[in-house]
């Protein structure tokens, strides 16, 4: 949690020494595989939730489904050759659960295990080191029907999975993350519902919360059962959390957003507990009766490397009684038992998804998880921007998105000055994808696609991304 709010310093770029970063800084981008993939009934692909949920009117803006998405399935190819054309250090993906165990339990799926085989291969063939992400929401429709993440044996059955794509990508994959951002699958998917799998219900989004991070903690094992040199983590989603003003009731409202958002999971996962304020905050919603002896333990199994996705900040104010009702706090909601908390808008610079830019809230971050948390390296693992693109005469210029990377690029290198040992970033995203409840309307990626013609472009962004991969560093502006 941070001081009160004041708007932060964005936009303009003006005379900005240029900037080195340490020798062998990862420099990446991601994607996941229901954005992307498409193929969704093909190689023995069986439906996810996000599958379930896309297919249902009015869940999904313009009744958009991930079924042909980027078509990066029949697309691998010519896909990881713009990588390296862009000069990518390393690329991370995610694995499609329903794809490689088709149900969510049972033996593998040679035809999908061998998809990402081919990836791998192509990667290292190009020399870009893959990074795989196991879990980015997809989870079998089956497992979903027999209680979801609410239910304790989904954590079991996500080891068992992680066991079968470790005995067939270990050899040749280095760094594995097990969950990408706990928070929307548990609080977006059974908290509010605007995510797959649609459920809202406050005491599930936290029992989600716990068995996605039980699931991860025996995940960690698996994984270093059959491959013991992985270098393995999780990624988590995090926010400064910023009281609208100094009033106690401000600053307080800040202390439970910030319980929700970041120490729900950080505690658990690094220090093995869950916070007595947030468990308190927390009473009126659920007993945590779902915490077994011995889970903490699990969950906080030792980790090689921590993975941070940063967007924005969260500016929040005291409930006020008198006020009309914000999207956010109207139920259902994706914050159970603080409901009231009013987020605030403070007029600064913001991205097509209205998120405000806060290229400080960055170090103020990986600061925090550094010399609160963790002396474990550090990787931003997502950070990227939506704005509505045009193509003029072929061509993207893109220098908003631009722009934003390069503000959050610069507070990358304030904080490893500060200390924090930060080993490497991925761009949010490659490539245009579909970007969840807001189907294809929201653009993230450095390369625009068509999604007629699926022809990519590398917008102005992307080219500038090259450049800095291949100084290692910012030029000076
Ligand atoms: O597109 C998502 C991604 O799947 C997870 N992190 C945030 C991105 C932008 O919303």
């Amino acid at each position: 949690m941070s001081n009160p709010a004041s708007p932060p310093a964005v936009g303009v770029v003006v005379d900005r020494p240029p900037l080195t970063f340490p020798p062998g800084f990862l420099w990446g981008a991601a994607t996941a595989a229901y954005q992307i993939e498409g193929a969704a009934a093909e190689g023995g692909r069986t439906p996810s939730i996000w599958d379930t949920f896309s297919h249902t009117p009015g869940r999904v803006v313009e009744g958009h489904t991930g079924d042909v998405a980027c078509d990066h399935y029949h697309r691998l190819g010519s896909d990881v050759a713009l990588m390296a054309e862009l000069g990518l250090k390393s690329y991370r993906f995610s694995v499609s659960w329903p794809r490689v165990q088709p149900g969510g339990t049972g033996p593998a799926n040679a035809e999908g295990l061998d998809f990402y085989r081919r990836l791998v291969d192509e990667l290292l063939g190009h020399g870009i080191e893959p990074w795989l992400t196991l879990y980015h929401w997809d989870l079998p429709q089956p497992l979903e029907d027999v209680g979801g993440w609410p239910a304790r044996d989904t954590a079991a059955r996500f080891a068992d999975y992680a066991t079968l794509v470790a005995d067939a990508l270990g050899d040749r994959v280095r760094y594995w993350t097990t969950l990408n951002e706990p928070w929307c699958s548990a609080f977006l998917g059974y908290g509010s519902g605007v995510h797959a799998p649609g459920r809202s219900d406050g005491a599930d989004a936290v029992r989600a919360g716990h068995h996605l991070m039980l699931g991860h903690g025996l995940a960690v094992q698996a994984l270093r059962a059959a491959r013991p040199t992985a270098e393995v983590g999780v990624t988590v989603n995090l926010y400064p959390v910023t009281p609208a003003s100094e009033a106690p009731a401000d600053v307080d409202a800040a202390r439970r957003i910030d319980g929700l958002a970041n120490r729900f999971f950080l505690d658990p996962l690094l220090r093995g507990s869950y916070p007595a304020d947030l468990m308190a905050d927390l009473a009126k919603v659920t007993d945590f009766g779902h915490v077994r002896d011995g889970d903490l333990a699990t969950i906080s199994t030792p980790l090689d490397v921590v993975g941070v996705n940063y967007y924005s900040r969260h500016v929040v104010a005291a409930p006020d009684p008198d006020a009309e009702p914000e999207p956010y706090w109207r139920a259902p909601s994706c914050w159970p038992g603080s409901e009231d908390v009013r987020f605030v808008t403070r007029g600064v610079p913001v991205t097509d998804m209205n998120w405000e830019i806060d290229a400080p809230g960055l170090v103020e971050t990986l600061r925090r998880v550094h010399e609160e948390y963790t002396d474990l390296p550090l990787y931003v693992t997502e950070n990227g921007s939506a704005f509505v693109d045009e193509v003029v005469d072929g061509q993207v210029d893109d220098a908003d998105r631009l722009a934003y990377f390069d503000a959050h690029l610069r507070a990358a290198h304030e904080a490893i000055e500060a200390g924090v040992p930060l080993r490497g970033y991925f761009a949010w995203s490659l490539m245009d994808n579909f970007e969840w409840a807001w189907g294809y309307t929201k653009r993230f990626g450095m390369v625009h696609v068509d999604y007629d013609s699926q022809v990519r472009i590398p917008k102005s962004s992307a080219r500038w991304y090259a450049e800095v991969i291949r100084r290692n560093g910012l030029a000076a502006q």
